[in-house]
C-alpha cells in the first residue's frame, strides 16, 4: 500500500472508532445548527481532529482542507488533503447507521489517494492513482449495466439549493421512469464509494462541496467509472453538480437530464 494511503486509512480508521463509539450513547453527543437545514455535532469536528492529527503527524507540511476546520496552509502546496469527517451527519444525528469518513490527497491538483470509511459495517474503500480501488483489499469494479432500464441510482435531494427544486424534481422523474428505482440513502461519499463497487448503477446530486466528492471521485475512475458535472464536462469540483456512473450509464443520465438544467446547472 502506498504509504500516504497508509496514513489516511490510519486517519480514517481513527476517526471511525471516535464516530461509532459517539453512536453509541447519541444522547450524549452536542448538536448545533450551521444554518438551514445543516447540522454539526461535537463528534464532527472530534474526528477531524484526529484525522488533522494523524495526517500533520506523519506530513507536517502538507495542507489539509476539512469541511469544519477550513484550510490548514502547510509549506509544500504540492500535497493537499481533502477531509469531510462525518459525512451523513443529518443520519448520525438521527441513529440512522449509515455515514462514513472520506480523506483525499491531491497532488499537485490531481487526485492520487482517497479513503471512504464506514464504520458501522466496518467498510473500508480505498484508491490509489492507477492502481485500481479496493473494498476491504478486494478489487471493486463500476456496474457494467449498459442502459438504465434495470438500474439503481443513488441521488441527493438540494436541501440547501432549494432555488434548484423545480430542475432537480424534473431531473428526478427523468430518472425514476426510466430506472428500477432510486435511492436517497444520505451519505454522498458512500453513493460514491458504492457506484464504485457496482452496487449502485450511477449517482447524481447537486450543490456539493469538494471533500463530499473528492475521496468518491478517485474510487469511482479507480474502478473504471467516469465523473463529470451536469454537462459532461469537468467543473464538477467546482459546481458541485455530480454525475457519476460507468461510461455508458453516465451517458444516458446526461442525455435525459440535459432538457432541465437551464443557464445555472449546465456546469
Ligand atoms: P455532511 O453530512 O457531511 O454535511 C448528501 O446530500 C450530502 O449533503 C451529504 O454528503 C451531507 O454531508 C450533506 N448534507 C448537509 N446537510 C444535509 C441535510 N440536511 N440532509 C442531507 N444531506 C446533507
Ligand atoms: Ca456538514
Ligand atoms: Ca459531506
Ligand atoms: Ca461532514
Amino acid at each position: 500500500m502506498h504509504p500516504m494511503l497508509n496514513i489516511a486509512v490510519r486517519a480514517a480508521r481513527s476517526a471511525g472508532n471516535v464516530i461509532a463509539r459517539a453512536f453509541e450513547q447519541l444522547d450524549k453527543v452536542e448538536v448545533e445548527s450551521k444554518g438551514t437545514n445543516d447540522l454539526v455535532t461535537n463528534i464532527d469536528k472530534q474526528a477531524e481532529q484526529v484525522i488533522i492529527d494523524t495526517i500533520r503527524k506523519a506530513y507536517p507540511n502538507h495542507s489539509i482542507v476539512g469541511e469544519e476546520h477550513g484550510i490548514l496552509e502547510g509549506e509544500d502546496t504540492d500535497y493537499q488533503w481533502v477531509i469531510d469527517p462525518l459525512d451523513g451527519t443529518t443520519n448520525f444525528v438521527k441513529g440512522i447507521p449509515h455515514f462514513a469518513v472520506s480523506i483525499a490527497l491531491k497532488v499537485k491538483g490531481k487526485l492520487d489517494q482517497a479513503v471512504i470509511f464506514d464504520p458501522i459495517r466496518g467498510e473500508l474503500f480505498t484508491a490509489s492513482r492507477g492502481k485500481g480501488a479496493q473494498l476491504n483489499g478486494f478489487r471493486i469494479r463500476v456496474s457494467n449495466a449498459k442502459e438504465l432500464s434495470g438500474t439503481v441510482l443513488a441521488t441527493g435531494f438540494p436541501f440547501k439549493k432549494k432555488q434548484h427544486t423545480d430542475a432537480y424534481l424534473n431531473m428526478f422523474k427523468a430518472m425514476f421512469t426510466k430506472t428500477a428505482d432510486m435511492r436517497r440513502a444520505g451519505s454522498a461519499a458512500l453513493d460514491l464509494a458504492y457506484v464504485a463497487a457496482g452496487r449502485v448503477d450511477g449517482f447524481f446530486e447537486i450543490g456539493l462541496k469538494p471533500w463530499d466528492t473528492a475521496a468518491g471521485e478517485l474510487l469511482v475512475v479507480e474502478a473504471g467509472g467516469l465523473v463529470s458535472d451536469f454537462a459532461g464536462g469537468n467543473n464538477h469540483a467546482k459546481s458541485g453538480n455530480i454525475v457519476a456512473g460507468s461510461t455508458k450509464v453516465l451517458r444516458e443520465i446526461l442525455k435525459d437530464i440535459r432538457p432541465f438544467l437551464g443557464d445555472s446547472l449546465n456546469k
